[in-house]
């Protein structure tokens, strides 16, 4: 049996190894174009594909997901804007609660309404306290939820607020500064966090080069998100991920 995916993402961390996952907004890629960029993400050892967006309008995840996996064993880990964005298609849920901001909705409302439908999805479910801090520009979900980002100097809020998540029993960490931030996450910040807590830190948002995400991971992520450079430039997931997995090759 396959291990599940909360298990693989912990044993990379015991191992001391990095790992990319390309997060595929279904509003910004047609099913078809979906082959080509999952042939990419295979050729350069992707280990996760992150689906999901702010919003989701088109209606076409579930094509998406299948399309993927017609072709790929790569886990799919769905990264829900709304409960609305959940496919039985994909391996696994971050099911996120918004413990950066203050809107009890995005805490917790949403999840009591959905949850009957969640668990009977049979994804894998990994509870996961979302932190956005702020990248330079306002974010769809800071909009959406009225809701502040964590302001990107302040390293001890954000180190409260991942060990509250952790002792609140969260699965994950993921800190992200909004799709296409102008400011990626601070590497100070990541490393206060990351020396605090022990359960796996991911890092996202406006991360468009294999040093930024080389240094994110020296700085102490475990997982790199990357989705608006890539849409950019293809082959940019080669080198990010190059550049991520060589964090893990032990200096002797
Ligand atoms: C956004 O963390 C993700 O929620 C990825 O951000 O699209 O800027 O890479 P980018």
């Amino acid at each position: 049996m396959q291990p599940g995916t909360y298990q693989q993402i912990l044993t990379s961390k015991a191992a001391k190894q990095k790992s990319f996952a390309v997060l595929v907004d279904p509003d910004k890629i047609q099913p078809a174009e979906i082959p080509a960029l999952v042939h990419l993400a295979m050729d350069a050892r992707v280990d996760y594909l992150l689906v999901g967006g702010s919003l989701v309008i088109s209606n076409h995840l579930d094509e998406c997901i299948q399309a993927i996996k017609a072709i790929s064993d790569i886990p799919v880990i769905l990264f829900p804007g709304s409960p609305s964005q959940i496919s039985r298609y994909a391996d696994a849920l971050l099911y996120l609660s918004l413990i950066s901001g203050r809107n009890p909705e995005l805490l917790i409302g949403q999840h009591v309404i959905s949850a009957p439908f969640v668990k009977q999805s049979g994804l894998e479910i990994m509870s996961t306290g979302y932190m956005v801090i702020d990248g330079g520009a306002p974010t769809t979900v800071s909009y959406i939820s009225n809701a502040s980002p964590i302001p990107s100097d302040k390293n001890e809020i954000a180190l409260c607020t991942a060990l509250a998540g952790e002792m609140l029993g969260m699965k994950l960490i993921y800190m992200d500064a909004g799709s296409g931030a102008k400011t990626p996450i601070r590497e100070s910040m990541i490393a206060a966090v990351a020396e605090q807590i022990s359960v796996p830190l991911i890092i996202g948002g406006g991360i468009n080069t294999p040093e930024k995400a080389y240094r994110n991971c020296r700085a102490g992520a475990d997982l790199i998100v990357v989705g608006n450079a890539i849409e950019k430039d293809p082959g940019l997931i080669r080198e990010i991920s190059a550049a991520v997995h060589a964090v893990s090759i032990p200096v002797v």
